[in-house]
């Protein structure tokens, strides 16, 4: 994110509002019907209280909060959607318009759209951990460089004890969560993936699309397990996810990113596909290796990930900073 403001606690009067809404909320639900996904996504909401404001951004439109969802911690990224060029006519057709000011030739307003065209993304992460409350949070962030006995010594251990539950992962492989939102699935238990959107992503508009293929191979953590070995699933999930995401949402080659992050926040293989143009978070060169490159420094070098010195951003309160720290590394 660029241009994110300062962390700040929500000021009482907020909270005691969120809580006292919470409340009322509960209430309320008690009195509804029960079941239906409906009913489930607006209780998850409802019973939200907001405790601080974990980093938020006016210009992206975004904001990141910690609070809770009864006793558990929650994470919650509200996300302004960007305007759709297929629902402009009804925009201007449907939406009040008051004017702020005219002068001369200038003129402003504000827009009332309808609510349907003015809806905000939420992403809930319920019960949240610290690790995922310091992920959403504005920090500092330092440069690493870490050399392949840097991997061994330092990262890995930690990466083994620490890291975040792949749960997710084996669910959208085992097609016990997201089936419906799958755009390709390879079966293959070597060269096999599953293409789908990425949480991210609304799915609106292909401006900003973002998919995620994640390998049906357990065993790699990420870019540093990499050899030539893998060449073949590499190669299996770029040919393949460009040929789908090209039938899916007539998106040629030519303007998509595919990319792997090193470090990843999880640690098993995926890959991301991502528009061009698109300013994707964590698509920056301190973090993002093309796929492309990686294909070709492994067919140069087939064990360049393991031996290369990689570097990358760590923030000021992650734990492996902490042991680069400790180890002398920074
Ligand atoms: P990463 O490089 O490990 O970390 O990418 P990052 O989150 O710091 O980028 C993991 C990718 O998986 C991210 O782009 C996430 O938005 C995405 N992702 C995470 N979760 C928990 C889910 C999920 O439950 N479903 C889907 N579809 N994508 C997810």
């Amino acid at each position: 994110m660029a241009d994110v403001a300062t962390k700040r606690e929500l000021s009482s009067a907020e909270t005691e509002a969120a809580s006292r809404e919470a409340k009322r909320a509960k209430a309320d639900d008690k009195n509804g019907e029960e079941g239906g996904d409906e009913a489930e996504w607006e209780n998850v909401l409802s019973t939200f209280t907001a405790s601080r404001v974990l980093s938020d951004s006016a210009r992206e439109k975004i904001m990141f909060l910690h609070g809770k969802i009864a006793d558990d911690d929650a994470v919650v990224v509200l996300e302004k959607t960007p305007i759709r060029e297929d629902s402009l006519a009804e925009l201007f057709r449907g939406s009040k318009l008051r004017l702020e000011m005219k002068n001369d030739i200038y003129s402003s307003y504000r827009l009332q759209a309808p609510p349907h065209l003015n809806e905000i993304k939420t992403t809930v992460v319920c019960p949240a951990t610290e690790k995922h409350v310091k992920k959403y949070q504005r920090q500092e962030s330092f440069l690493v460089e870490e050399t392949g006995e840097d991997y061994r010594a330092v990262t890995l251990p930690y990466v083994q004890e620490q890291s975040l539950s792949l749960q997710w992962v084996y669910n959208i492989l085992e097609k016990k969560a997201e089936a419906d939102r799958i755009v390709y699935d390879d079966p293959d238990p070597e060269l096999g993936f599953v293409l789908l959107p990425d949480l991210k992503w609304d799915q609106k508009q292909v401006d900003d699309l973002y998919l995620i293929a994640i390998a049906r191979q357990k065993d790699i953590k990420s870019l540093r397990d990499l050899s030539s070995e893998h060449l073949p699933l590499l190669q299996n999930i770029f040919q393949k996810g460009k040929e789908a995401v090209l039938q899916r949402y007539k998106l040629p080659a030519s303007k998509l990113r595919v990319y792997l992050h090193y470090q990843p926040s999880y640690y098993h293989l995926h890959v991301h596909f991502t528009k061009l143009g698109y300013d994707a978070p964590g698509c920056g060169v301190e973090r993002a290796h093309l796929l492309s490159d990686v294909i070709q420094n492994l067919q140069s070098d087939p064990q360049f990930y393991r031996s290369r010195t990689l570097y990358f951003p760590l923030r000021a309160d992650d734990g492996l900073l902490g042991r680069f720290k400790e180890a002398g590394r920074l």
